[in-house]
């Protein structure tokens, strides 16, 4: 009978508000088993590192988390990204609120490891306080530490000392094998401490490698991953492990490689980048499937998307977005393309699904692989710059109806329903609790009213153009049932003596919501225009949505009253859940809600405002008082069962930002020198090398990784005698996209070499190879000395695990035309990496190697200058200057760099920060002109330095133009932030 299962949800419902502290419900599934019952009860409540033990099982359909059913609702954020442990929270927090509960994150070995045997995990680089910050706020957590993980990192993650050993990478090679081990022994210590089974943390799911689509059927492959599965558990990871397949192929489907004896705790996940311009595609439920296809790859696992599209990454040159650069990629995959293409997952029984990226960050450093440039914002919902963008809207309203209605963790496929022309409609429904829900999707360029049968009327439903929204009937609000609603269901709690209810749709929209109501009810409408009506057993509301409209229902079968609430986006991104131990509270008004805690009569709320804001609180019953980040806000009790501020939350102060003034300069690259002495730099005399480019024949190896030089520039110094007669030099040299070389004979400028501009085909093609050839005229006969520097980019990633991260860089082969001299080269790249800023933060300039980045360099002997600058020059002049921030600590302000200049001029800059290396600008390439330079390593309330070390070839006058500081968001609250280390 309905009445029961009603009452089950709703007693369900208050009971999964408090964190779920104990171990597995009756008829879990457990990670050493089975789910032999597939339970449809709440939701488990936000996770947290409890001390408890607990099951992380899965069956058919979802991961079942203590026996409860869950839909994992992930966003991909990288903790390399962000430089300033402190920030970590805020992301994390701001991903929590907005409906998300679990983060997915990669680990790359080369951030933590820059030489064999070393592993760093201090600092910036403190994997145990990212997982303990994601487990404070309430986020389960998918980890992917590699050992490759691709992901636009330089080497696709592997360490630049891996590129000189002996072994094929991603195979079972005992030699690569022996580093891997390494690697995972020293990031599974810290991955085994915060396992959500044992309550120390809340990671539930551990991926082996990364979109491995090679070597599928040898054992180079099969033993590889048998390997790895072998390892990880015995390191102590107990949580399912699982591989995310590059399409729906089927490879590493469970029985395809040996789990070590286990079955049922390992997954098949598959990755979907889908062009945003076609029609979102179907798997699972409504794909063709295949034999290796999908779900049926198999069908004894969860539907899982380990990455699907929440954005693209952009080349140098922004060849992707057509210049425009990540704001493009964000508008192409907006809002609309989200509920367009992520419902469709859902439909497909999708149900542990991550968006990458959600929050992209910056490759900072050496950090980008040669295919990107510093700006790995992505488009996703977060920005760069820590900004919540339209795109979480739809993030916040499907995340918290997963969290609401457990239903949708448990559906199969019903019978085809038709709703007329131009919509494609997805029929599901709940097995156990006979929920219907249905996702309609638009994939026209018009809005089209759909005529929808729902629990058997036809409700008229507008679908706006190439967008898609989900509708359920038969499910629970509280101790209600919906019979059906135009509009999404968003979410509903039980606060106090009511349960709330809310709905949402696009801005201006008529809906209809009907709601089963045994006898008539009394209806009133607080705010807002709607008309109510009740006939044979429900109640029809109808409202066009437009900011908050409140229905309150009260009786009609039940002595607790309902709050309906209905939503336009805008308002429904202004409400946030937040669930606490005594229960869930409901929020209206600010711009972010962070946290909430009762205690006494007094709930306690930190969160941000960037307008003046209302601020209205629904919670548990008693409660009188509200503190908004520490301060008391009087309130009033309202009709709608809430305290509400008397005056609204002031916004954000004016920040204001200086000029910058005071450059100082000064001119380096003393290498390019005849009588430099480089006696103390490696001699470049090696025969061999594990690279997969050739020796050529008679050469030396020139090779920069083979001489431990493995990030940014590199200087080669060639001795030549004998040289008299030469008419030029062909200098052969290897980089990343964007990679260039100059040269120099006896201190006398040769030119310079650039590599092309990439375009869609070039970027993809990886290897970066050319030959310059420059006209000389030696002297006499010598000794001369030939100078190189060469600015070598990244490694290449190893998509292919065809070892591509050992395509050589630098100098690959040098000749000499007309003469024959004898030649002996000496190199010098990066001196030993820096101990707190990490392995990828410098380079091989000579300013680098001397400390003119570092916050402490004297400098006061280098001339002033101003800017704009325009002068010609090959090689590498540094400025410097300082500047003193005063922004208060309760506004949270985030700052960029800006770099602008006339676009012919050939020219490159270095940024350092408090001598962290914030990225690489290329005034005539692009796209990026506004570098992130994230609080922790800026000091908002204190001075900074800055260090830009410009490279340019002497073609063009070259700058700094315009430099300036440019606020890219504020908002008043915030996270503390505590001051990375900077020495
Ligand atoms: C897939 C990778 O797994 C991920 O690391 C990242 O590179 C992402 O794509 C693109 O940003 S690779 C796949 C799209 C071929």
């Amino acid at each position: 009978m309905v009445l029961s299962r009603r009452t089950f949800s709703a007693f369900a419902g208050s009971a999964a508000l408090g964190l779920s502290l104990s171990g597995s419900a009756g008829g879990a599934a457990s990670a050493t088993g089975r789910a032999h019952v597939a339970p449809t009860g709440p939701a488990p409540g936000p996770p947290a590192a409890d001390r408890a033990a607990h099951t992380v099982g899965l069956d058919r359909y979802s991961m079942l988390i203590d026996g409860k059913r869950l839909v994992l609702w992930s966003g991909e954020v990288h903790p390399f990204r962000l430089p300033s442990p402190s920030l970590w929270r805020d992301v994390l927090e701001k991903l929590r609120a907005h409906g998300y509960n679990a983060i997915s994150i990669y680990v790359s070995w080369n951030y933590h490891s820059p030489a064999p045997g070393t592993y760093d995990f201090t600092g910036v680089r403190d994997l145990d306080l990212f997982l303990r910050t994601a487990a404070e706020t309430g986020l389960y957590v998918i980890f992917r530490p590699g050992p490759y993980i691709n992901a636009e990192v330089d080497a696709g993650g592997f360490p630049g000392w891996l590129t000189a050993t002996q072994g094929t990478a991603r195979t079972s090679d005992p030699t690569y094998l022996k580093y891997v081990d390494e690697w995972l022994t020293a990031v599974d210590r810290i991955a085994a401490r915060h396992l959500y089974t044992k309550g120390d943390g809340t990671i539930v799911l551990y991926q082996l490698e990364n979109e491995y689509a090679d070597h599928v059927d040898s054992p180079l492959g099969r033993d590889y991953m048998a390997h790895l599965y072998a390892k990880v558990r015995a390191d102590g990871i107990d949580v399912p492990l699982f591989h995310n397949d590059k399409g729906r192929n089927g490879y590493w489907a469970p029985g395809t490689f040996d789990t070590d004896g286990e079955t049922g705790r390992y997954l098949y996940a598959f990755d979907g980048y889908p062009s945003p311009f076609r029609q979102p595609p179907d798997w699972g439920y409504f794909g063709i499937g295949g034999t290796r296809g999908g779900s049926t790859a198999s069908p004894e696992t969860p539907g899982f998307i380990a990455e699907f599209g929440g954005g693209w990454f952009d080349p140098w040159g922004g060849v992707e977005f057509g210049g425009k650069g990540y704001a493009e990629s964000r508008r192409t995959r907006d809002a609309a393309y989200e509920r367009r293409f992520y419902l469709t997952n859902l439909a497909n029984g999708i149900k542990v699904h991550n968006v990458y990226m959600s929050f992209g960050g910056t490759s900072w450093g050496w950090l980008p692989a040669p295919v990107v440039y510093t700006s790995y914002d992505y488009g996703a919902a977060l920005d760069e710059a820590r900004q919540p963008t339209a795109k979480l809207i739809p993030m916040h309203q499907i995340g918290q109806l997963l969290h609401s209605v457990p239903d949708l963790a448990k559906l199969d496929r019903a019978a085809d329903i038709t709703v007329g022309p131009d919509i494609k409609a997805y029929h599901l429904v709940n097995p156990d609790t006979k929920a219907h829900v249905y996702v309609l999707r638009n994939d026209s360029s018009t809005e089209v009213v759909a005529s929808v049968p729902l629990a058997g009327t036809t409700v008229r439903v507008p679908v706006p153009g190439l967008d898609a929204r989900l509708l359920a009937t038969g499910i629970a609000l509280g101790r209600r049932t919906l019979r059906y609603s135009s509009a999404q269901p968003m979410l509903w709690l039980t606060a106090g003596r009511q349960d709330i209810a809310v709905f949402t749709g696009r801005l201006g929209e008529s809906t209809q919501t009907a709601l089963e109501c045994a006898s008539e009810p009394k209806v009133t409408v607080l705010e807002g225009d709607a008309a109510c009506a009740y006939a044979d057993g429900v109640l029809r509301v109808d409202a066009e949505l437009s900011g908050l409209t409140r229905v309150l229902v009260e009786g009609g079968g039940t002595s607790t009253p309902l709050l309906l609430l209905l939503a336009d986006d805008e308002t429904s991104r202004r409400l946030w859940r937040y669930d606490t131990p005594s229960g869930p509270v409901l929020v209206h008004g600010p711009a972010l809600l962070r946290t909430a805690a009762l205690r006494d009569a007094t709930v306690h709320l930190t969160g941000d405002t960037v307008e003046a804001a209302d601020l209205e609180v629904w919670g548990p019953r008693g409660i009188r008082d509200v503190v908004w980040n520490q301060g008391a806000v009087k309130t009033l009790a309202t009709a709608s069962g809430s305290l509400r501020a008397e005056r609204q939350l002031p916004g954000v102060p004016g920040v204001r930002l200086p000029a910058l003034t005071d450059w100082r300069r000064s001119v380096e690259n003393p290498e390019s020198a005849a009588d430099y002495d480089d006696s103390d730099w490696k001699a470049a005399d090696k025969t061999s090398s594990y690279s997969v480019t050739p020796v050529p024949a008679g050469q030396p190896v020139l090779f920069a990784d083979d001489y431990g030089y493995h990030y940014g520039d590199v200087w080669y110094r060639g001795h030549l005698t004998d040289a008299g007669d030469a008419d030029s030099v062909s200098l052969s040299y290897i980089s990343g996209s964007q990679g260039l070389l100059m040269a120099w004979l006896d201190g006398r400028p040769l030119g310079t070499h650039r590599m092309p501009v990439p375009d869609k085909k070039t970027v993809r093609q990886g290897t970066w190879a050319a030959t310059a050839t420059f006209p000389v005229e030696p002297d006499g006969r010598g000794p001369h000395v030939l100078s190189v520097l060469v600015r070598r980019m990244q490694h290449d990633q190893d998509g292919t695990a065809r070892d591509t991260h050992k395509v050589a860089r630098g100098l690959t082969a040098v000749t000499f035309n007309g003469a024959s001299p004898a030649v002996t080269w000496r190199i010098q790249g990066e001196v030993s990496p820096d101990p707190v800023r990490g392995p990828v933060n410098n380079g091989g300039l000579h300013g680098e190697r001397h400390g003119w980045h570092l916050p402490g360099h004297a400098d006061g002997d280098w001339k002033t200058v101003g800017f704009p600058r325009a002068e010609r020059h090959q090689g590498v002049i540094w400025y410097r200057t300082g500047f003193r921030l005063a922004i208060d600590t309760a506004v949270d302000a985030s700052i960029g760099l800006t770099l602008t200049d006339d676009p012919a001029r050939a020219y490159r800059v270095q940024i350092f920060l408090n001598g962290w290396n914030m990225g690489q600008y290329i005034n005539d390439v692009g796209p990026q002109h506004i570098f992130v330079l994230p609080n922790g390593l800026l000091r908002t309330r204190g001075s900074n330095t800055l260090a830009l070390a410009v490279l340019s070839d002497g073609t063009t006058p070259a700058g700094p133009g315009q430099v300036e500081l440019t606020l890219l968001g504020s908002a008043a609250g915030g996270v503390p932030v505590t001051l990375v280390d900077s020495p």
